[in-house]
């Protein structure tokens, strides 16, 4: 079962999606309302939707015909790196300060008990489906980074996942670790959706494929696959460093790092579309626009 919220004129409407595909509109303004319902009421979330959702037929439409809004406003999203081989690799390539035979900070993050959380961004910030990402006006080298999303309550509970994009700047990080947050946070650096996959109906969750693709005119630019078995961490791991002394409220998401980097020579351009999938979320589409544009 996933949950999405579109909007049909002014009005935003939260929704079940059942496996069938139907879309069953709910009494709740969002994810998190329906969890603390169900907790209250000693059920799961799944079974208290379907409640909610028993005997009726749903709205006569499908998702691709809906307009899709983000499927949670996140408070925070905060993201984990260097937790995929691939990304050691890609950091180690891009930064400056490499020398040969020598450790980085990288390989020593990619090994060391404690994981590297960022925050990556905030309601404001995140965008959702079909939405533009921009692109910085002072970086030559920017990707997307497809990321598995885990959903969580305050006290870290994971209650679902969804797919987010950690757009980055790879020139601005490698010149400097200490420029992260520049390379990692600007106006529509990050977007999550099209769903979220509810965690009591995924079954393998370090076995989701995670695929990138990448259009430019049209044409199919980059295409690469990875899987979420590769992951060097638990996300019970990580979520215990997030939540560690820290507050932590309902509906923050938790990207889990990525294992999917672009070829090397590769930049994001104005006009590019990416699209990251995963078969049990959906499609999270986003246009690419230059920021310059919008100012
Ligand atoms: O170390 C910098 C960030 C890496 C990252 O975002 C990732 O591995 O996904
Ligand atoms: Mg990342």
């Amino acid at each position: 079962m996933r949950i999405i919220r579109y909007l049909e004129g002014a009005e935003v409407t939260l929704a079940a999606v059942t496996d069938d595909n139907t879309v069953h509109p709910l009494p709740f303004r969002d994810l998190m309302e329906v969890v603390r319902e169900a907790k209250h009421r000693q059920m799961s979330t799944v079974s208290y939707i379907q409640t909610l959702i028993s005997g009726k037929q749903g709205i006569h439409k499908e998702i691709g015909e809906l307009n899709l809004l983000v499927p949670i406003v996140a408070p925070e999203v905060w993201a984990s790196g260097v937790t995929y081989e691939k990304s050691r690799k890609a950091r180690n390539y891009e930064t400056v300060e490499k020398a040969a035979g020598q450790e980085t900070c990288y390989d020593r993050v990619y090994n060391a008990e404690r994981p590297e959380l960022f925050l990556k961004s905030t309601a404001a910030r995140t965008i959702g489906p079909n939405d533009p990402v921009y692109l910085r006006s002072d970086s030559n080298w920017q990707i997307p980074e497809p990321e598995l999303g885990l959903v969580l309550t305050q006290e870290g509970e994971i209650v679902g996942y969804t797919i987010g994009n950690d757009m980055s700047c790879r020139d601005i990080e490698g010149e400097n670790p200490l420029y992260l947050p520049q390379a990692k946070i600007w106006k529509h650096s990050c977007a999550i959706g099209p769903a979220i996959r509810l965690a009591e109906t995924v079954e393998a969750p370090y076995n989701l494929q995670l695929t990138c693709r990448i259009y430019r005119n049209g044409q199919l630019v980059v295409e690469e696959s990875a899987n979420t078995r590769q992951l060097k961490r638990t996300y019970d791991e990580l979520v215990s460093f997030l939540i560690r002394d820290n507050e932590a409220f309902d509906g923050t998401v938790l990207l889990t790092g990525t294992c999917i980097v672009p070829p090397n020579q590769f930049t994001l351009q104005e006009g590019d579309r990416i699209e990251i999938e995963i078969p049990e979320i959906g499609v999270l589409s986003n246009p690419v626009q230059s920021l310059i544009r919008q100012t």
